[in-house]
């Protein structure tokens, strides 16, 4: 039989092992970036706007149907997609996404917060059809941020840097290490009552 501790634990353990699952979901809409309805949780700008690419210009997705393309040459630079998402002061999270090389130019990713920003990062994707993960970790010092991507290069002719597989997720907290030492006790109580019999 398991007894009264044994049962709460698990309980306990259960319902947070749950509330961790949920809490990876992520945050961003539209961030397999594999057509236009991903396209338009977006914000776009800049005066060469960035566009969903099957595949142009020797980049494959990185996952899925699609990714961003930016698309900048020397008249019109600076394009840009970006997203505010809300979130929890004091929380950390962690921004992951895919940039790939198409041949020429490079992009920048900016996370801010309240006017000041979390995160700026410059990566170049000259090499055609290779794609990078990125892994960003910030702690929110607002109720919302501002999530960014923008080409940097001033004429790529429409072949600058792809983005693919965007996703934000909230850092698991230390409440899971919590559900690991119940779990673990629950475990050791199991064992035990199976090996006295
Ligand atoms: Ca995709």
């Amino acid at each position: 039989m398991v007894n009264k501790f044994q049962l709460l634990a698990l309980t306990v353990a259960i319902g947070v092992l749950s509330h961790a699952a949920q809490a990876e979901a992520s945050l961003l809409a539209g961030g397999a970036l594999d057509d236009n309805s991903d396209l338009a949780a977006w914000t776009i700008g800049g005066s060469s706007l960035p566009a969903i690419s099957n595949g142009a210009f020797g980049l494959a997705p990185q996952a899925g149907a699609g990714y961003l393309g930016f698309t900048g040459n020397g008249l019109n630079p600076g394009g840009f997609v970006s997203q505010t998402v809300p979130v929890s002061i004091g929380q950390s999270y962690r921004l992951e996404f895919y940039w790939g090389g198409r041949g020429i130019g490079g992009a920048q990713v900016t996370v801010s917060g309240d006017g000041s920003d979390l995160i700026t990062q410059e990566f170049t994707a000259d090499t055609i059809g290779v794609w990078t993960k990125a892994i960003l970790d910030f702690q929110a010092t607002s109720s919302s941020v501002l999530i960014k991507f923008q080409e940097t290069t001033v004429d790529s002719v429409n072949k600058g840097p792809g983005i693919d597989t965007v996703s934000l997720v909230a850092v698991p907290e230390p409440t899971t290490i919590i559900v690991w030492s119940l779990l673990g006790l629950a475990g050791t109580g199991i064992w035990r009552r199976k090996a006295s019999v």
